[in-house]
């Protein structure tokens, strides 16, 4: 039987374990996570005693990522991890994790931590989101959990994901999970996510693209920005313009 023929914008990826298609139009890139809390010094990361320059690493590089795929007119979502200021979404099993003194809801060093309003709550300023950008607010690890984020990539017609952001085994991962248990085909760009622990970034990249892809793809973000710039060469403008260097 012939093979089917590709769409005409369809992009490849070389990527882990084998070549991601994709057709920008149908794909969506999303940033996971990319709140202050998590990322900068003197958040809610750090405090917990964590080396937040591991999570700071991948703005560069998501940088150029988003600033491409904008220029390629794709559709571009962020998430942040948070919960109502009197947490009556914040189930004990979450809430009781943490030290006695760091825990959600508690004021944090850029205000009470994961509440929604608060500073340390948004998204670092490098990666802030556009008008029209969707900004999904998510109460779990999981994008998908207690969220639109289905309806709205059903209404755009989206059928696959870039995905990106932080921490890699943790809302990275459920994401991509739930992602691909609905159908969806991921593609995680190893450098533009991030793990304050060295061997869980390692280990949850492999378990990935491990078992033929048993739930994604990985790839460095530069072969991405290679495949986009194939068919926008408005994207490598924008990805290697001065500002984004
Ligand atoms: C965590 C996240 N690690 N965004 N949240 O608690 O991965």
């Amino acid at each position: 039987m012939p093979a089917e023929p590709l769409p005409a914008d369809q992009v490849t990826v070389p990527a882990d374990p084998g070549p991601f298609g994709f057709v920008p139009s149908r794909t969506a890139l999303l940033l996971i996570d990319m709140q202050r809390d998590f990322v900068e010094p003197g958040g809610f990361g750090e405090s917990l005693g964590n080396d937040v320059s591991l999570l700071a690493a991948v703005i560069p590089p998501l940088r150029k990522v988003l600033a491409a795929t904008r220029a390629a007119g794709m559709t571009v979502l962020h998430t942040r991890e948070g919960h109502r200021g009197d947490l009556s979404d914040c189930p004990p099993a979450k809430l009781n994790r943490g030290t006695p003194t760091m825990r959600i809801g508690d004021l944090g060093p850029k205000g009470r931590i994961l509440i929604r309003g608060e500073y340390g709550h948004d998204i670092v300023d490098e990666l802030a989101p556009l008008p029209g950008e969707v900004v999904i607010d998510k109460p779990g690890k999981g994008a998908f959990y207690a969220t639109d984020l289905q309806e709205l990539l059903e209404i755009v017609g989206i059928t696959s994901l870039i995905v990106t952001g932080v921490t890699t085994e943790v809302c990275v991962h459920t994401t991509v999970r739930e992602a691909n248990d609905r159908g969806y085909e991921c593609l995680v760009l190893a450098d533009c996510v991030g793990s304050y622990f060295p061997e869980f970034q390692q280990a949850g990249l492999a378990m990935i693209a491990a078992q033929g892809g048993i739930f994604g793809w990985v790839a460095p973000s530069v072969a991405y920005l290679d495949a986009l710039s194939a068919v926008s060469p408005a994207a490598v403008g924008a990805a290697t313009g001065p500002e984004r260097s």
